[in-house]
């Protein structure tokens, strides 16, 4: 086999390095077995009533801030960002189902959004907007995706009650796959 020396140099050129493919990134709180299990029940009612892409179970979130596609360089910025937010433990009540009709989203939400989550939120708005990220601005609307492509005109459920005691939160990467998002936690922060 003849030597190709010229190969050999490209592959140790930090120059010719390969480009970061980057990610898709959002920070949610992720619900526990327990949680999930409730979830998926209601999403089985709601479905039964609206149609549409049922949520799946072990993708159950709430998002907190949908950042985007950021390079990869820069999640360790994201980790410190997260690292600073400093917020206690609070308990969640997830007592109010809707749906959009402009993006046909069923949803699940609270009566009443408690002030750390709200304090979690502005938190990592407030740490993102100093380290340069530019995240989506839009006013915040606590809520779980239920399924999607729904009937919103069908009668929802008015019983809805689900408690969730909230320990922590997380950053999640979305991958986009034919199938639908494929989501991965890439980092775990407790609050306290
Ligand atoms: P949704 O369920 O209401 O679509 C991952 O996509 C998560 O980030 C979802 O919970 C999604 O909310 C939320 N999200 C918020 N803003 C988004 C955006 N601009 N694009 C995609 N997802 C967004």
């Amino acid at each position: 086999m003849p030597d190709r020396p010229h190969q050999r140099k490209d592959l140790t050129d930090p120059a010719k390095k390969a480009p970061d493919p980057g990610a898709r990134v959002f920070f949610a709180l992720w619900p526990d077995a327990s949680v999930r299990c409730s979830l998926d029940e209601l999403a089985g009612q709601v479905h039964k009533a609206c149609g549409g892409r049922r949520m799946r179970a072990e993708s159950a979130h709430l998002t907190l801030v949908f950042v985007g596609q950021v390079v990869l360089a820069r999640v360790e910025s994201l980790k410190s960002v997260a690292s600073g937010v400093r917020v206690p433990a609070f308990d969640l009540r997830l007592d109010r189902v809707g749906c959009w009709k402009r993006n046909r989203i069923a949803w699940l939400g609270t009566r009443e959004t408690p002030l750390p989550l709200a304090e979690l939120v502005q938190g990592l708005e407030q740490g993102l907007g100093r380290e340069g990220f530019k995240f989506d601005q839009r006013p915040y609307f606590p809520h779980l995706t239920l399924a999607r492509s729904a009937r919103c005109e069908a009668p929802l459920p008015t019983d809805a009650d689900i408690r969730w005691r909230v320990e922590e939160f997380v950053l999640v990467r979305s991958s986009l796959l034919p199938g639908g998002a494929a989501y991965g936690i890439i980092g775990r922060w407790p609050l306290r």
